[in-house]
């Protein structure tokens, strides 16, 4: 490693054009704190207070269907309506404000409320994937929908208020911020390379080694080199596609494989079920060309040490910008080394 990735520097996100400041002088010791599992609490696989199970009575006052594959809803309390506010006249260029239009869905991955991610089989995930596609197919064919985002918040302290492995759509008018900064990133990026941002960024991680979680024949799992979040992943196709409906079968059981892989990996880091938010990032609905653009997925779990010691972005992060301790290097180290068999079946 070069001296200056052993003292403080700041690392460029070339997606974001955002700066974080990276101090691995503060982690000569990277794992001080304790790192004890927390007790596992063993869920049954039916809950009959859960208002995702199959069967149950939902707030809307329907009752989802005995479903045995994954099942999708117009989500009960949605933060997009099919119609947005009226425009009002603003009466300040600082009090600017516009109407917003969509729609929001809940998917549950498994009718097993027991079950994560990580625990199901990959042709149960694949599955996943496929409604995924469908969704994301359906949403944006509508007029009114330009841009879809499928995300899932795990574990409570990511705010997810059941334990039912599930995710959210939420699918709208607008391209919201986040993605506006990437797509004018690669936009610039695909004008002045001869190929995309992020197939560069591939080709790249697989050359160097360093960052690389783990890889199947179409997939890669990355820390990005800049890495926020303690063990951020970047999960990169080896092929541009714009969206899931570009990815060939092969291609999408290599994504459910890879998600087994990285949830699994991210459950045994502490033993527990690891939270985070993650979602994946596709071409816009609207039907401009998007060939500058790849498919990519990020997970942001904010667990630093154990179980239970999480990071917080606050202080100098709020205030002036990131910072992390453990270099990007060292986090795809410790997800490399750990085991690929989820450790509530591994008999250690
Ligand atoms: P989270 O766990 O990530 O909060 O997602 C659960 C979603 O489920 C949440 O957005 C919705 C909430 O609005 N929901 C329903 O649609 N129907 C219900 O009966 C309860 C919760
Ligand atoms: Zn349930």
């Amino acid at each position: 490693m070069t001296d200056e990735r052993l003292r403080s520097h700041r690392r460029f996100n070339p997606l974001t054009r955002d700066w974080v400041l990276v101090s691995p002088q503060r982690s000569k010791r990277p794992w001080q704190g304790q790192t004890e599992a927390l007790a596992s609490t063993n869920r049954p696989q039916y809950d009959p207070d859960c208002y995702l199970c199959p069967g149950n009575l939902r707030a809307s006052g329907e009752n989802n269907p005995d479903y045995c594959e994954p099942f999708v809803f117009a989500n009960d309390f949605p933060a997009l309506l099919s119609t947005g506010g009226v425009k009002a006249e603003s009466d300040h260029p600082l009090l600017k404000s516009e109407p917003e239009a969509g729609e929001c869905r809940v998917i549950c991955f498994s009718p097993r409320h027991d079950l994560t991610l990580a625990q199901m089989e990959v042709p149960e995930i694949r599955k996943v994937v496929d409604l995924w596609a469908e969704q994301y197919l359906e949403l944006g064919a509508k007029p009114t929908i330009n841009h879809v985002q499928i995300f899932e918040n795990k574990g409570e302290m990511m705010g997810c208020s059941n334990p039912h492995p599930h995710g959210q759509i939420w699918a709208q008018q607008s391209i919201p911020s986040e993605i506006k900064k990437e797509l004018e990133s690669m936009r610039i990026h695909a004008n002045e390379h001869s190929n995309t941002l992020l197939q560069d960024y591939v080709a790249l991680e697989l050359e160097r080694g360093e960052r690389l979680v783990y890889q199947n024949e179409f997939f890669a799992v990355v820390v990005p080199f800049w890495a926020v979040w303690p063990f951020e992943t970047l999960v990169l196709c080896k092929r541009r596609v714009a969206s899931l409906s570009d990815m060939t079968d092969a291609e999408r059981d290599g994504l459910a494989d890879i998600l087994k892989q990285l949830t699994t990996r991210y459950d045994n880091l502490f033993e527990t079920r690891f939270p985070y938010s993650a979602g994946m990032h596709q071409a816009p609905t609207d039907g401009d060309d998007y060939s500058y653009f790849d498919w990519h997925m990020h997970f942001y779990p904010p667990l630093l040490r154990s179980a239970t010691i999480k990071k917080f972005l606050v202080g100098y992060e709020l205030l002036a910008e990131p910072q992390r301790d453990l270099t990007a290097e060292a986090s795809a180290e410790r997800l490399r080394a750990v085991s690929d068999i989820h450790y509530s079946v591994s008999d250690r």
